[in-house]
């Protein structure tokens, strides 16, 4: 089953269309492990997906500290989402995909910045044989993302002009992209991309509570999954927070 189903599957089953982002504070990998593990277990029930970042992967390691979490989320059914922004030539690219991968994620989350050929073409490949995911950023929700999401482009083939996220947002289509990154903090941009992606490819919005984007608009523009961490993980009752803003999601989902 693609990652696309296994996680439609998982939020039809929790009734939950929050992905936890799992971005602990700093402090020793031991801590920052013994935190992660609780967190995750106080909100498993509140969730339908984990994405975890390099911030956690690089002082607990893939193969030991980051697997235990993994196994935890796999164990109740929550996919797993890798948000390592690959952004490099394609030889590296494949390579890095493969890490996380075998290391048990199953989903990547790409820049379409890079291009198709000798860059994320060999991810698409390497994911698509093992039935893992590909999601891919197509306007990202801090107050710098203008700068490059917003940019106007000619279009090298066509030579017309076109907003950077719309070229991605047809990308992503093209790709057959598992998901499609749009920040919280801009719905308007949610709406206009979702006119394009439709229902093919869902969009993955982070930037609610912490970033100040709105769990309503969020999801009335046309937002698939929430992406939450801070406004669970530094809450004094994480389930309670994952819970409220999971009902909140659910009452204005689509
Ligand atoms: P928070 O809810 O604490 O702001 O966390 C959001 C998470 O989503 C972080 O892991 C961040 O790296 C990620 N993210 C984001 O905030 N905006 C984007 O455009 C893309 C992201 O991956």
């Amino acid at each position: 089953m693609s990652f696309k189903l296994r996680v439609e599957r998982a939020a039809h089953e929790k009734k939950s269309n929050i992905i936890l982002a799992l971005d602990p504070s700093v402090g020793s990998s031991h801590h920052l492990l013994k935190q992660s593990t609780r967190i995750l277990e106080e909100v498993i029930p509140h969730i339908c997906g984990l994405k975890i970042n390099r911030q956690l992967v690089l002082p607990l390691g893939l193969f030991n500290g980051t697997q235990k979490i993994l196994r935890l989320a796999q164990e109740e059914g929550l996919p797993t989402i890798m948000d390592c922004k690959i952004n490099d030539v394609g030889y590296t690219n494949r390579a890095i995909a493969d890490y996380y991968f075998k290391a048990g994620f199953d989903a990547v989350v790409a820049n379409p910045f890079v291009g198709w050929i000798d860059g994320l073409q060999p991810v698409f490949e390497v994911a698509k044989s093992t039935d893992r995911g590909v999601i891919l950023l197509v306007y990202m929700s801090h107050k710098g993302a203008p700068e490059g999401y917003g940019q106007t482009i000619q279009n090298p083939k066509t030579h017309n002009y076109t907003p950077q996220y719309v070229a991605f947002a047809e990308k992503a289509l093209t790709w057959k992209a598992d998901g499609a990154v749009v920040g919280a903090t801009y719905p308007e941009k949610i709406e206009e991309i979702h006119s394009i992606l439709k229902d093919n490819v869902p969009i993955f919005s982070p930037g609610v509570g912490a970033q100040g984007g709105d769990i309503e608009k969020a999801m009335k523009a046309g937002a698939r999954y929430l992406i939450v961490g801070r406004a669970i993980t530094l809450s004094k009752d994480p389930a309670e927070a994952a819970e409220r803003i999971r009902n909140i999601a659910q009452e204005h989902s689509k």
